[in-house]
């Protein structure tokens, strides 16, 4: 009779230790069969009423059914935990041996990248490029370059005095006044670099910009070198043939003196609103250096002559990318950098 029941238990926990389908499944079928309340336990209750031969032979199949049925769920209850493991780890699996993602990239900034690209140019047709200070003598940014100490550009409106009566230079010219006390005639040289006005900011002006100026000194230098060179330069800037046309212009450096233009190479010249109509764009100042410059700067106006000219980077930069207010090239803000 217990046997049977014994026999009967065993084949239906089989089926149910097997049909268990997850862990706690598993372990509710231990705690109804092999629990301390339990069937099997429930079974063995009946035993102590058996006589002794049968109660020994019953106790044995019971304890073997019990070792049968421990072991199932033994290897049940691994079997779980290792497809558990199985499946965490092909949720944690890396390769290691991919290729890292690339780290973000910088760029230079705009104004770099044009410094670059015209420093290029003229280093290509033997010109050197000097490096000065920001911090200038009022003799080298305007005596030596023969802006007269009543001219305009001294003005306490334009210049950032320093209180030991030096300043911030307002151009990158007395970088050229410095090349040539250094390095004498002939010479070929350009100074790009960070200058400063005192200016009130707002859409087209800056306290702080970028210019390059540039000069040759040699022998019988005429208008039309200067004409060449700045075509040159302007071309590879705005990577196309430029056409150009000089206007007389005043600067105290030179004589003479041009402002000198670029046609549109929005409409070509017919007119548009960033020539504002009228077929030409201004690009930068130029002309011969004055002979009282060079003389101060060591150099006989007799035996040399030269061109110089100087332009807004900043400014080169915004004709060149359609940006419409200078205040986003210092600005740092990367929406605006990213762009280029
Ligand atoms: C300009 C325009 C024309 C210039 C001249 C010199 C120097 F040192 F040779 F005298 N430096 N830069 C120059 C000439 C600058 O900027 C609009």
């Amino acid at each position: 009779m217990l046997e049977a029941k014994l026999s009967e238990l065993e084949a239906r926990a089989r089926r149910e230790l097997q049909a268990a389908s997850t862990p706690e499944q598993l372990e509710r079928v231990r705690v109804e069969i092999l629990g301390r309340k339990g069937e099997l336990a429930e079974i063995s209750k009946g035993l102590g009423k058996l006589p002794p031969e049968e109660r020994a032979r019953v106790g044995k199949l019971l304890n073997s059914v019990k070792q049968t049925l421990e072991q199932i769920l033994e290897q049940r209850k691994a079997a779980f935990e290792a497809a558990a493991t199985q499946a965490r780890l092909q949720a944690e699996w890396v390769d290691f041996t991919l290729p890292a993602p690339p780290p973000p990239l910088g760029h230079l900034h705009p104004i770099s990248r044009i410094q670059a690209e015209i420093e290029d140019v003229f280093t290509s047709l033997g010109f050197t490029v000097l490096d000065g200070p920001e911090v200038e003598t009022e003799y080298n940014n305007f005596d030596a370059l023969n802006i007269p100490a009543d001219h305009p550009a001294r003005d306490m409106q334009d210049t950032f005095w320093l209180t030991d009566g030096n300043l911030l230079r307002t151009h990158t010219s007395p970088v050229q006044v410095r090349g040539m006390l250094k390095h004498g005639a002939p010479l070929r040289m350009i100074a790009p670099g960070r200058v400063f006005r005192n200016e009130e900011v707002d859409a087209s002006h800056e306290h702080t910009f970028y210019q390059l100026e540039g000069m040759m000194i040699d022998r019988e230098v005429s208008v039309a070198h200067l004409v060449y060179f700045m075509k040159t330069m302007l071309s590879a800037v705005f990577h196309r043939e430029v056409t150009v046309r000089l206007r007389p212009g005043y600067f105290p450096f030179v004589e003479p003196g041009f402002e000198l233009e670029v046609q549109c190479l929005l409409c070509g010249g017919a007119g548009c609103p960033v020539c504002k109509y009228g077929g030409w764009v201004e690009q930068l100042g130029c002309g011969l250096v004055h002979p009282n410059v060079l003389r101060m700067s060591g150099i006989d106006p007799d035996e040399w002559n030269g061109f110089a000219f100087g332009l807004g980077l900043t400014r080169l930069v915004m004709m060149r990318y359609g940006i419409d207010d200078i205040r986003y090239l210092q600005s740092g803000d990367l929406r605006f950098l990213n762009q280029f």
